[in-house]
């Protein structure tokens, strides 16, 4: 049966997220199915998602735009075949429909699960974005996010506008582990499962962990601009994506409301400074954010309404020069 992340709301009232499937990958250096040719890869992405969203930023802020396409879904999840009820990422039939999203217009692709299953005739997993595609195979190279940056950050190089920028330098790379490890499983997917729970007990541990999560980042950036130091990094990104859905979502949707993100000075100002590296503010679409989530999980907001707030400004000034050198 086609299935989601809805279905990943277990007996025992916790989520738990099902790794993803295809993990080819594009190198410069070796002998390989996929080298990375300038045009032959596209990446399906929404902008409602934080996991696609980061593979974004990287194609932004390293300037990746004339090596690798890219196209987002409509933000809320629709029927992707009459014959059942799954529910998912589906293409608009016009630019005009959504703007921001697109049509396919590589494969005439309905749906994100058309592609999987023009990949593969015998996937059983979620149809998930982020989706890096070739066009020459035409088949899927990767669909997990956070192998999909790390090529970006070094394997396209030759073509990359800003190719010396780093994100994961050898000198900060246990650091940048280390920190990605506990950002991941209490901020990153510790707002799904605060929202996924359907139990009391699963929430409670979920949400306790979050928020020492969060505490502990505030503190960590009371010293140093950026969470692994003085010098941006994967590990920014990685949070970046999740604080910017905060306050607009996962407070309300995803009940994360023991404290707002605008009641963290550091982290707030954070994620302004973030959101203001060249290139960044053109990978937060917040209008398909908030539409996706308010309207594609009945179970949790079954009238699918959109709140109105609460309309912050990343563009505004941050304090966080204070720790340039
Ligand atoms: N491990 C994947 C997770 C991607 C993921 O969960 N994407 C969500 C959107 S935020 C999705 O496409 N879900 C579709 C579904 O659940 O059916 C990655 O990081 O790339």
């Amino acid at each position: 049966m086609a299935r989601s992340a809805l279905d990943e709301m277990s007996e025992s009232g916790a989520f738990t997220r099902t790794p993803s499937t295809f993990r080819n990958l594009v190198s410069a250096g070796q002998a390989t199915p996929f080298p990375p040719d300038a045009g032959r890869y596209h990446l399906y992405i929404s902008y409602a998602c934080p996991w696609a969203s980061r593979c974004l930023a990287y194609l932004k802020i390293k300037g990746l735009d004339r090596a690798i396409s890219f196209s987002s879904v409509k933000p809320r999840w629709e029927r992707t075949k009459e014959t059942d009820e799954h529910m998912g990422w589906v293409f608009p039939a016009s630019d005009a429909e959504v703007p921001g999203a697109e049509p396919d217009y590589l494969n005439g692709a309905k749906s994100i699960r058309d592609l999987y299953e023009l990949a593969s005739t015998n996937y059983s997993g979620k149809y998930t974005v982020p989706v890096l595609w070739d066009k020459k195979l035409k088949t899927i190279v990767n669909n997990e996010s956070s192998e999909i940056i790390r090529m970006f950050n070094t394997e396209f190089n030759n073509e990359a506008e800003n190719a010396a920028l780093d994100l994961y330098p050898p000198h900060l790379q246990s650091k940048i582990n280390e920190i990605n490890d506990w950002v991941y499983d209490s901020i990153n997917n510790g707002v799904y499962k605060c929202g996924f729970a359907k139990k009391q007990g699963p929430y409670d541990e979920a949400v306790n962990r979050l928020y020492e999560a969060l505490d502990k980042c505030e503190e960590i950036l009371s010293t140093q601009r950026y969470i692994c130091g003085d010098s941006l990094t994967e590990a920014d990104i990685r949070l970046f994506v999740t604080l910017i859905r905060f306050d607009e979502v996962y407070a309300v949707h995803f009940k994360c409301n023991k404290k707002l993100l605008r009641e963290y000075k550091n982290l707030f100002n954070y994620t302004k400074d973030i959101f203001q590296v060249p290139g960044m503010h053109n990978t937060v679409n917040l209008l398909h954010i908030k539409e996706h989530y308010y309207g594609s999980h009945p179970t949790i907001n079954p009238f699918g309404i959109v709140p109105a707030g609460p309309d912050l400004d990343y563009s505004s000034p941050h304090d966080r020069d204070r720790f340039s050198v």
